[in-house]
């Protein structure tokens, strides 16, 4: 199969692996044969732990609605960010990491020539039309030398690729149903972020846009 995005210096075709930087791979429609599969768990995980709008820190909403499975998930209140067994709606642990989560976590990491991969947490966000995620790093997790893997699924979202500092210069990539991007090494604590999502229709997830980041957060 083969797709032309609108980013004329970013052609693309399904299968291709895209180096974004030094420890960060773009494998695209790597879990484009999976995502019926994969949707199905997620209703699974949303149907003992739902999506829900966390709030930041700093006292803001966030537009993107967020639930996960795993040993661990994250979780944000106004006294801050951590890594909790128990989910704090329903104050039962998440729901367990279903074997194809951990299954694709695994060989996409080794396609990607990391180590094997075995996540303890897997953050899912909601994204409907008008939901974005401001630049941030992800540095909650104890275990640095791990990648992030992510997993997106229907509508196409732009996602921002930055430096080590706020400031520094972000590249656009566009992200469609079935990209997997596994980030490490020198790439793990880039600053990154994703702007608003278009509205849409995908056939196979509806209105909106999900993501899978699998991580490793204890050593
Ligand atoms: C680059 N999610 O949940 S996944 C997040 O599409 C998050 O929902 C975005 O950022 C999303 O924290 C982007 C891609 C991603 C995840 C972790 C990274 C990119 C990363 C860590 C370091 C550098
Ligand atoms: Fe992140």
């Amino acid at each position: 199969m083969f797709t032309l995005d609108l980013f004329a210096d970013q052609p693309r075709s399904t299968g291709e692996r895209r180096q974004l930087g030094p420890g960060a791979w773009l494998l695209e429609g790597f879990a484009f044969e999976q995502a019926a599969e994969l949707l199905a768990a997620i209703e699974a995980v949303q149907a003992e732990s739902p999506f829900r709008h966390l709030v930041t820190p700093g006292g803001f909403t966030m537009s993107v609605a967020m639930t996960n499975c795993g040993r661990l998930g994250w979780a944000s209140d106004l006294s801050g960010y951590r890594y909790s067994p128990l989910d704090p709606l329903t104050r039962a642990p998440w729901p367990p990491l279903p074997e194809v989560f951990a299954t694709l976590a695994a060989s996409a990491a080794i396609t990607a020539g990391y180590p094997p991969f075995e996540p303890d947490a897997c953050l899912i966000n909601a994204y409907a039309p008008g939901a974005r995620l401001s630049l941030h790093q992800d540095k909650d997790e104890q275990d640095l030398a791990a990648p992030i893997v992510s997993v997106s699924l229907g509508l196409p979202a732009v996602f921002l690729f930055g430096g080590h500092k706020r400031n520094d210069p972000v590249t656009r990539y566009h992200l469609q149903h079935g990209d997997v991007v596994v980030w490490g090494g020198e790439d793990r604590l880039r600053f990154h972020g994703v702007s608003p999502v278009k509205a849409g229709e995908h056939p196979l997830v509806g209105n909106r846009r999900l993501n899978l980041t699998f991580r490793k957060v204890t050593a």
